[in-house]
């Protein structure tokens, strides 16, 4: 972090209190002309922050600014986002992260983008992130685990977007497994794990995350705008992206963390159940010519779903298609793969 990001954070952990300007030229030993600077630095970069003579500098007012220093100023991670990549635009995050991975960019790099000209789904399909109201963004891991225990890691994913996004809104938000978070029935993030891998070992997986934040019903593209929808359609809160940012990144190193200290998936995976919205639903399972009907009992260590057939067999889905008759009653269409490799 340079001196203007630590000023920053200093401002944003006492917002709306005075920090005198002697205290924040002690602590960064620089001189009160520096101190100025970084404060009209970041006046220009769109902070409110007062400047009272005998008081010092506020921070007031919400302010959605979102950049690389309102993400960090915001961010208690010891591993995740300590390297942090801001762009204002790229084609996917995954696809620049996968670059970055190639190049030996270390565990918990981060990258994030205002907008994405090209965001990818699972197999090929569109992630609609053209527009600055959402949040795309993607995370580097380098767990020592075998390639089939990657989906336990993708749930961890959806389980801390769950954690982080639960207080802004309205409604419970609800996983469909394996990773799609709803809102009242509509998708507001959709998670898409890639990994690199050689047959027993991991090199290293991407988690990409994209959240609709602040897009209006009827900005969705036409084909989508009955099935999506945003955090701000189910909010009272003003959302700041840069908060809820350094929040699901912070909720992933937390139990990310407790999976590679324990070796266990039990917290997340209780966390995943408490949110899930497919566990004791009547689901379809789709594997490539074959359909069949099935009950939803319960997810896996490994993250795979357990599910019971019609003549009473128990059976761990790990891939293919499914459709989940959900809690409104509705065929909802989900999909699942098991990841796929760079
Ligand atoms: C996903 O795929 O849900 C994974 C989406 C991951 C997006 C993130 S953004 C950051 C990172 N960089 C990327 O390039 N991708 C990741 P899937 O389950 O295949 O769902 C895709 C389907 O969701 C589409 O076919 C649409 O029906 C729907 N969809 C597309 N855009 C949407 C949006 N913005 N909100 C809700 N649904 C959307």
């Amino acid at each position: 972090m340079n001196t203007k990001d630590l000023i920053l954070k200093k401002l944003v952990e006492n917002k709306g209190k005075f920090i005198s300007g002697e205290f924040l030229r002690q602590d960064f030993d620089i001189s009160r002309t520096a101190v100025w600077k970084h404060i009209l630095k970041l006046r220009e970069d769109g902070y409110q922050i007062e400047a009272v003579s005998n008081r010092g500098y506020c921070l007031r007012d919400f302010q959605d600014i979102f950049d690389r220093s309102a993400i960090i100023s915001q961010l208690n991670t010891k591993l995740l986002g300590k390297n942090l990549i801001f762009l204002d635009e790229v084609d996917s995050t995954n696809n620049e992260l996968k670059r970055l991975a190639a190049a030996g960019a270390s565990e918990g790099t981060t990258v994030i983008a205002k907008k994405q000209l090209a965001g990818r789904g699972r197999r090929g399909r569109e992630w609609f992130s053209i527009d600055e109201k959402g949040i795309y963004m993607s995370v580097l891991l380098k767990p020592d685990i075998a390639p089939e225990e990657v989906q336990a890691i993708t749930l961890a994913a959806s389980s801390a977007v769950c954690k982080a996004i639960d207080s802004y809104t309205r409604t419970k938000p609800g996983i469909k497994w394996p990773n799609d978070i709803l809102l009242n029935g509509k998708k507001v993030c959709g998670i898409l794990t890639e990994l690199s891998a050689e047959p027993d070992k991991i090199n290293s997986i991407i988690l990409g995350i994209g959240i609709n934040v602040c897009r209006k019903q009827e900005e969705f593209p036409a084909e989508i705008s009955k099935i999506a929808t945003s955090l701000s359609e189910h909010s009272d809160f003003e959302l700041s992206r840069s908060r809820i940012v350094a929040k699901v990144i912070e909720e992933i190193e937390d139990l990310y963390m407790d999976f590679l200290e324990k070796g266990s998936t039990a917290k997340f995976l209780n966390i995943w159940r408490s949110f899930s919205v497919t566990l004791g639903c009547d689901i379809y399972i789709c594997q490539g010519d074959k359909k069949w009907k099935g009950k939803a009992l319960d997810v896996l260590d490994n993250g795979h779903l357990l599910v019971e057939t019609a003549d009473g067999e128990r059976q761990a889905i790990s891939s293919g298609e499914i459709s989940i008759r959900n809690v409104c009653g509705n065929i909802t269409w989900g999909r699942y793969s098991n990841g796929s490799k760079q």
